[in-house]
C-alpha cells in the first residue's frame, strides 16, 4: 500500500464525462504532473484545467479534485480527474497518469484499500459491488442497507455478546485466586442461546437473501405451440420473441431479464419439446433440455384446450425433481379446464388474453422466494443475508457455539469452553473481516470491476 495506484472507474465506452481516480501517497504530486489547474489548486474544490502527458501535449480540458486523507474513499490522498468521457481521451488520460508514476490498480483495489484502511469493514465492502450490480428495487435497499452498516452491527452485536463471555471465562481462568463472581452455567447457557437464536433467525433469511441479490433463473418448457414464446412476450411486456400458429418457430433459447416483484427473473424461452427431423430445431430441443439443469424453476407450459395431456406428462417425468409450476395456457378455448398433471401445481391463464398472469407471477415468486408475496410487509432489507460466504461463516459460528454449549453442560474445564467461544468468536469475524485470511480477501476483491 505503499504505492500510488490509478485506473479510469468510469465504464467503459462512450460518456459524457469519464473519470480517473488515483490514491495513495504519491496521488497529489502524480496528479499534478499531468493535470495543469488554471488556478491555484485547493482541496475538496473543483479545480479546472487541462490534463497532459510529460511531453506537454494536451490531452483534454477537464476538472481535478483533490481529497486528502483520510477523508476519501480509500482513507488515502485521492485525486479524481474528470475528463470527456470518450475511450480514447480516458485511455491516453490514463497513460498520461501512470508515466508520471503511479501503477495500474487491480480489480477491487480502491476499495480493498478503503478496506484496510478501515473506511468500511468486510461486509460492508462486499455490498459496495453489490449495490453496483443491483437490478431490482429490492437487490439495491437491500446492498445500500448493508453497506451503511445494519448486517457488520448486528453481527457486532451477537459477537460483543459472545466476546463478554469469553472475557468473564479467562477473567476466571488468569486470576483463580480473585474472588471474580465465577458466572453459574445457567447463565452463561442462556446467553449463549439467545446468540445462537439470533444466528438462526439471520440464516434462515437466506434463500430469500440470494434470490433478492442474484435472482431466479425460470425454464419455459413445454411441447410446441401450447404458447411459451406468448407467455415470454406477456411477461416482458413486449413481443420479443417470434410467435406463430407455426409449431416449431422458436429455436434458439431466448433469454431476458424481468423484475417479478422485486426479485431479477432470468426467463428462457425455448424450442417447443417434440421429436423432429429438422436438424436446426432438434438442436434447439436439446438445448432446451441442457438449460433444464441450470433452472431453479421451470415453467411447464400445456394447452388447456388439448384433449390428452400424456405427450406432456411424458416430457415432465424426464425431469422428474425438478421444480415445477405447470401453466395451464389458453384457457380462452377451454371452457372450465380441470388439469391434474401428476399433482403439479397448475396456474390456468391466457396468455392471448392477458388473463391469469398476475396469478402466475405470485406463484413464481412464491416458488423462488420460499413464502408469498405480500407487498406490505416492510422487512429491513439489512436483515436479510445475501452472501453464501457470509452463511457458512454464520453456520460455522452456529456449530462452534453448540460446541461450547456442550462443553459446558459436559462439565469440561474452562479452558475448553473458552477455546470453543473463541473459535466462534473468530467464524463472526470473517464476514466483517477481523478474521478473514488473506486468499479469501482475494477472491473477494477479484470480483470487483477494476477502477472500484
Ligand atoms: N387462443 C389462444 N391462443 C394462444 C394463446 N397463447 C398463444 N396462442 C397462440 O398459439 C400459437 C403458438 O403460440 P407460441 O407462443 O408461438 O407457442 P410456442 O410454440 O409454445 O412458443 C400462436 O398462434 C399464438 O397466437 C392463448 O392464450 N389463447
Ligand atoms: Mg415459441
Amino acid at each position: 500500500m505503499n504505492d500510488t495506484i490509478a485506473a479510469i472507474s468510469t465504464p467503459f465506452g462512450e460518456g459524457g464525462i469519464g473519470v480517473i481516480r488515483i490514491s495513495g501517497p504519491d496521488a497529489l504530486a502524480i496528479g499534478q504532473k499531468a493535470f495543469h489547474a488554471n488556478g491555484e489548486l485547493r482541496e475538496r474544490y473543483i479545480n479546472f484545467g487541462h490534463i497532459s502527458g510529460l511531453d506537454g501535449v494536451k490531452i483534454d480540458t477537464g476538472f481535478f479534485i483533490y481529497m486528502k486523507g483520510p477523508r476519501s474513499y480509500t482513507g488515502e490522498d485521492v485525486v479524481e480527474l474528470q475528463c470527456h468521457g470518450g475511450t480514447l481521451v480516458l485511455k491516453k488520460a490514463l497513460e498520461a497518469v501512470l508515466r508520471c508514476g503511479a501503477r495500474p490498480a487491480g480489480p477491487g483495489e480502491f476499495t480493498k484499500r478503503a478496506y484496510l484502511n478501515g473506511k468500511l469493514d468486510l461486509a460492508q465492502a462486499e455490498a459496495v459491488i453489490d449495490l453496483i450490480r443491483a437490478k431490482t428495487e429490492a437487490g439495491l435497499s437491500s446492498a445500500q442497507s448493508r453497506l451503511s452498516g445494519a448486517l457488520s452491527s448486528k453481527i457486532d452485536a451477537v459477537k460483543g455478546g459472545l466476546f463478554k463471555l469469553l472475557t468473564h471465562i479467562e477473567a476466571e481462568l488468569d486470576f483463580p485466586e480473585d474472588e471474580i463472581d465465577g458466572m453459574p452455567d445457567e447463565a452463561f447457557l442462556e446467553r449463549l442461546s439467545a446468540a445462537r437464536d439470533a444466528l438462526i433467525r439471520l440464516l434462515s433469511t437466506y434463500e430469500e437473501g440470494k434470490v433478492i441479490r442474484d435472482g431466479v433463473k425460470v425454464l419455459i418448457l413445454g411441447r410446441p405451440n401450447v404458447g411459451k414464446s406468448s407467455l415470454l412476450n406477456i411477461l416482458l411486456k413486449e413481443e420479443r420473441a417470434i410467435v406463430t400458429p407455426v409449431p416449431g418457430t422458436t429455436r434458439d433459447i431466448i433469454e431476458e431479464v424481468i423484475n417479478l416483484r422485486g426479485i431479477p427473473v432470468r426467463l428462457m424461452d425455448t424450442a417447443g419439446l417434440r421429436k423432429t427431423r429438422s436438424r436446426v430445431e432438434s438442436i434447439g430441443v436439446q438445448a432446451a433440455m441442457n438449460r433444464v439443469k441450470d433452472a431453479q424453476l421451470v415453467l411447464f407450459v400445456v394447452d388447456a384446450s388439448s384433449r390428452s395431456f400424456s405427450g406432456d406428462i411424458e416430457i415432465l417425468r424426464s425431469i422428474e425433481g425438478k421444480k415445477v409450476i405447470v401453466v395451464a395456457n389458453k384457457t380462452d378455448l377451454a371452457k372450465d379446464p380441470k388439469i391434474d398433471i401428476d399433482g403439479h401445481k397448475t396456474v390456468f391463464i391466457s396468455a392471448l388474453k392477458s388473463i391469469g398472469i398476475e396469478e402466475l407471477k405470485d406463484e413464481v415468486y412464491k416458488e423462488a422466494v420460499g413464502h408469498a408475496f405480500d407487498s406490505s410487509l416492510d422487512t429491513d432489507p439489512g436483515e436479510v443475508l445475501v452472501s453464501a460466504r457470509h452463511k457458512i461463516a454464520l453456520e460455522r459460528c452456529l456449530e462452534g457455539i453448540k460446541k461450547t454449549e456442550k462443553a459446558l453442560r459436559g462439565g469440561l474445564a474452562r479452558e475448553f469452553v473458552a477455546t470453543d467461544l473463541r473459535w466462534s468468536i473468530d467464524r463472526l469475524g470473517e464476514i466483517t473481516g477481523e478474521t478473514t485470511t488473506e486468499d479469501i480477501l482475494e477472491e473477494i476483491f477479484n470480483n470487483f470491476c477494476i477502477g472500484k
